[in-house]
């Protein structure tokens, strides 16, 4: 086995925090299997297992789950006080191991596929196969997907409007989720084949995900107003956790999936608009004005030179991103950032606007669907045709620029498709009514897709480079591989996605505020301290040599 460097003193932490924690799992189960055949108790086993389903679901409904939760499962783990918890960790005691076997389960779990990670990646133990294109079978295996999802997975939902009762008109939740599943699968096959020749239809695909941000966020905060601590971390957690580790392990910088800097600062800015003075969001002049702001900051940050990198350049360690592809070494290191931030700077605003009009259009659109036949009619086919023209125009004299010159006009024109797309999706019941739930079902885990990508699917090779190989389990075999490495990708990102909830739930409690800053804090000085002690085993064989 080759490994292609050596370890760095992020990857000793990790090792160093892995072993202790899976020999504590393996001894935990040991003693669990040892125990005396006790009257059948709910424990934390179940319980965990229970929270895997119940967060697949919509957020709200995991936040009522997490109630419940840390009522049973992480009851013990979450009362006692982060530092008896260490204690008892350390000394391996038996009742603490036995009571969080499930939380220990879970680390284990995260921290292997993390290591196989690595494993796929960085050594010479999975070969590797070059990328090939042919639009055939790139358009063949799309279309096989869409017609096995819509005989297996097409369904109809009676969901009803939060704001009316009656049933949701315009972009529901399953709507977005499949949007984002069919979009999240053309994306990954762009990387997979190498299909350059979309390179647009890609930017829109990932200016539609930030207009997802905004306009989820957006609902989402002014609908519930909460503003709270825990609210916050929980959503950072749900961001950045997994691509932390992703760093930490495969020694890569957090730039290098530009998706979550992205995503998480346009968060950020739809937190910030609204968290802003929230006492006033009820009243329109208000939230018009936070709109401008909005625009006005973006204006004054990407659009005026000079303001982008003052701002952002005492952030470097963070969003730079020094690209191992030597045509790419002379670039500034916030190339990337600048780059990728630039392009769809404005779609999270727009998002933000059209969740604030969404109760609007949903009121005009009840009326309109009760209105008569005829005029029902010739205002749905209006609206279909001018949706089409625009549409039509669009791809005729933008999207057809090539790359270079599309990405400049991107930021001001990625609005055009995302609208024609929404207005398209909806304009009949039934077209609204049906979604496609493996479509829906991939776009659930497009985070952890995206990430898993780069190292288990495909390849990177080095730190920082970009994915440019395929992982090959089966040489000389391209469809046969693809088929088996598709497969063993999709487990555990979805594996992952699970993962990163039930950590979440045992770390990131969701009522005790003091508890999540203990934790916080025992969490920051872990990692410093096992950074240090890393620092010391890496250097020592180099002082000695
Ligand atoms: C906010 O945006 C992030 C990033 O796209 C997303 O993961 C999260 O689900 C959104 N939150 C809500 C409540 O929609
Ligand atoms: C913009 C648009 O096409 N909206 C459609 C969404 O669904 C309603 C309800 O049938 C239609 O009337 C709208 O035309």
């Amino acid at each position: 086995m080759v490994v292609s460097s050596p370890l760095t003193p992020g990857q000793v932490s990790f090792l160093l925090g892995f072993f202790p924690v899976f020999s504590a799992w393996v001894y935990s189960e040991i003693l669990e299997y040892r125990k005396p055949s006790s009257p059948p108790k709910v424990h934390s086993d179940v319980n965990l297992v229970e929270l895997g389903n119940g967060t697949v679901k919509e957020d709200g409904q995991v936040v009522l789950l997490e109630g419940g939760v840390s009522k049973s499962a992480s009851a013990k783990f979450q009362s006692s006080s982060v530092r008896s918890n260490l204690i008892r960790f350390i000394t391996m005691d038996d009742s603490f191991l036995l009571e969080n076997r499930a939380i220990l389960r879970a680390m284990s779990e995260f921290g292997a596929t993390l290591i196989f990670f690595y494993l796929c990646d960085r050594t010479n133990l999975i070969p590797e196969s070059k990328k090939s294109y042919s639009r055939d079978l790139f358009l063949f295996l799309y279309a096989l997907l869409i017609i096995a999802s819509a005989l297996t997975s097409l369904k109809k939902h009676h969901d009803k409007s939060a704001f009316s009762g009656k049933a949701i008109l315009y972009l529901n939740r399953h709507q977005t989720e499949e949007w984002k599943g069919w979009m999240q699968v053309l994306f990954l096959m762009y990387h997979y084949f190498a299909a350059a020749e979309i390179y647009n239809a890609i930017r829109v695909f990932i200016a539609a995900y930030v207009w997802m941000t905004g306009f989820g966020n957006f609902s989402y905060y002014y609908i519930r107003k909460d503003f709270s601590l825990a609210r916050f971390a929980q959503m950072m957690w749900r961001l950045n956790f997994f691509v932390t580790f992703c760093c930490i392990v495969l020694n890569n910088d957090y730039m290098l999936y530009y998706i979550c800097p992205m995503h998480t600062l346009f968060t950020l800015m739809v937190y910030g608009a609204l968290g802003i003075f929230n006492k006033y969001n009820e009243i329109g002049s208000v939230m018009i004005i936070k709109i401008i702001t909005c625009f006005l900051v973006v204006i004054l940050i990407w659009e005026v030179p000079g303001v982008f990198e003052l701002i952002w350049s005492p952030f470097t360690f963070l969003v730079g991103l020094k690209d191992a592809d030597p045509s790419k070494e002379n670039l500034p290191l916030l190339h990337e950032w600048r780059f990728r931030s630039g392009l769809d700077r404005y779609i999270w605003i727009i998002g933000m606007i059209y969740a604030y009009y969404h109760p609007t259009v949903e009121r005009w659109m009840e009326k309109l669907e009760e209105s008569e036949t005829k005029r029902k009619l010739s205002v749905k086919t209006s609206i279909v045709t001018i949706a089409l023209v625009v549409g039509y125009l669009w791809y005729e004299f933008i999207y057809k620029l090539d790359k270079v010159t599309y990405n400049k006009y991107h930021p001001y024109t990625s609005w055009i498709p995302i609208t024609v797309y929404i207005c398209l999706r909806n304009f009949t019941q039934h077209l609204r009514n049906f979604s496609l739930t493996l479509f829906a079902w991939l776009g659930k885990i497009t985070l952890e897709t995206y990430i898993s990508q780069f190292h288990i699917w495909l390849r990177s090779d080095l730190p920082n480079g970009q994915p440019k190989w395929l992982l090959s389990f089966i040489p000389d075999y391209p469809l046969l591989n693809f088929l088996l490495t598709t497969a063993i990708y999709l487990l555990i990102s979805y594996r992952i996605f699970d993962l990163t909830n039930s950590l979440k739930i045992a770390f990131v409690p969701s009522k005790d505020d003091k508890r999540l800053l203990h934790n916080f804090i025992a969490g920051a000085v872990l990692s410093v301290f096992l950074y240090c002690v890393s620092l010391v085993l890496v250097s020592v064989p180099r002082l000695l040599a």
